[in-house]
């Protein structure tokens, strides 16, 4: 005899259909995504999501930073929700699967629920986090951490973008800031489905990662001042170049990963040199340098010894140097009882699957601190992702949401 739910399968057709329709919205330049943050974009998708939700029957709640939650209610209105989610904003370069499969893999859960008249007592809320990339306005992770009270509202408020826009002001210009108290809402638990933008789970021909772990990561922002002058008429020893200093910094930061092996990764992803002209030599230098790992002493020694390579150079070439940081958390366990219902739902679903340590940081990483949390990884197309080439399998979508449908309807108990 099957137990309750064993045969539960959603309906990856029309997943991959709504993977696809939301792709059409901020799309980017070479077939990926272009959807940042509290942009025109942003709304859009987030006005199709909440349609789509509705259409299916669910209520949607929206609190003062923005996270959407729509919400199937259960048997027993008392019992705390079953949280599943991800992020709809993208990289300005970013693929079509990287957050939004894990929003619209969750809303996926509730249409197949429906199809089958199945009732949880638990209620079940498919949540949409703003502002989990993090490269419009750093923080990554930005909403989710003010959630868990990692970040005051008031700071996440005040972060601005390139341009000088504050968080604040745009996500009141797109109109979805909504009322809700944030950090209010409890969870019985928390999944996320993700691709893993890394190239383990293909390269071991793994349908599944059971993500038990998140590695450690810290944003360091550098800004080096040294003198704007001429790139013709001034004598090599008399030039204070912010350039140079960033060149040598970012060699650094690539060499001291390299010396924290395994498993730790450092780049500089996002530079500015000031003022930016062919013939002047740069004065001013500001650039993030992004390192990761999941030992926290490496992680901690990584920073260390960066910070004082940084200083060196910059007495070398006589540039001031500020180092802020601007993004941190920890390497993250995940809960084993939530990693369990994943590697059972695997298991009983007969899809490959092996352990993973993420890679990269997810909203689930912050959810971690205040409810039992654990992450479905499918594999990605040579492992690429925050590029816009980023690409997966309708049959790896299908199996990944298969395993976190299985997770947590189990969790979320099927009463009828
Ligand atoms: O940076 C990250 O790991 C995530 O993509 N925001
Ligand atoms: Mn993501
Ligand atoms: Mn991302």
């Amino acid at each position: 005899m099957a137990a309750p739910g064993e045969n539960l399968r959603i309906n990856g057709d029309r997943l991959w259909d709504s993977l696809m329709e939301m792709a059409k919205i901020g799309p980017g330049v070479a077939g990926g995504n272009n959807r940042q943050t509290l942009t025109d974009e942003d709304g859009d998708g987030r006005a199709l999501f909440q349609r789509w939700c509705e259409d299916a029957g669910c209520t949607m709640g929206l609190d003062q930073m923005g996270n959407m939650f729509a919400h199937r209610a259960g048997a027993d209105p008392e019992a705390l929700p079953i949280y599943v989610g991800s992020h709809l904003d993208t990289q300005p370069t970013g693929g079509k699967y990287d957050g939004v499969l894990g929003v619209l893999g969750g809303l996926e859960i509730l249409r197949s629920l429906n199809d089958l008249g199945i009732k949880t007592k638990h209620p079940i809320v498919v949540t949409n986090f703003t502002n989990e990339e993090g490269t419009r306005f750093a923080p990554a992770m930005l909403a989710s951490g003010v959630f868990i009270g990692m970040h005051d509202q008031d700071w996440a408020y005040d972060r601005v973008d390139a341009e000088g826009k504050r968080f604040g002001d745009e996500l009141q210009r797109i109109g979805w800031r909504g009322d809700e108290e944030v950090g209010k809402r409890k969870m019985h638990a928390f999944f996320e489905l993700h691709i893993e933008q890394g190239p383990i789970l293909e390269a071991e021909g793994k349908e599944i990662g059971v993500v038990t772990h998140g590695q450690g990561l810290w944003w360091l922002e550098v800004t080096l001042t040294g003198k704007d002058a001429h790139t013709g008429s001034t004598p090599m020893d008399m030039r204070v170049n912010a350039g140079l200093g960033m060149a040598r910094i970012t060699e650094a930061v690539h060499r001291i990963a390299m010396d924290h092996q395994p498993g730790a990764v450092g780049a500089v992803g996002q530079a500015n040199v000031y003022p930016n002209s062919r013939n002047v030599i740069p004065g001013k230098a500001v650039f993030t340098i992004d390192f990761r790992t999941p030992d926290l002493d490496k992680l901690t020694a990584m920073r260390s010894r960066l910070e004082a390579e940084a200083a060196e150079i910059a007495a070398d070439l006589g540039l001031g140097l500020t180092i802020e940081p601007v993004g941190h958390f920890d390497p993250v366990t995940f809960d084993d009882g939530c990693v369990g219902a994943v590697r059972d739902a695997a298991e009983r679903l007969g899809y490959s699957h092996m352990n993973l340590i993420s890679g990269a940081g997810h909203d689930a990483c912050w959810i971690n601190r205040v409810a039992p949390t654990a992450m479905v990884m499918c594999p990605c197309v040579d492992g690429l992702s925050h590029n816009e080439a980023e690409e997966i399998s309708k049959d790896w979508a299908t199996a990944g949401t298969d395993v976190l449908f299985h997770a947590v309807v189990e969790t979320a108990g099927i009463v009828s």
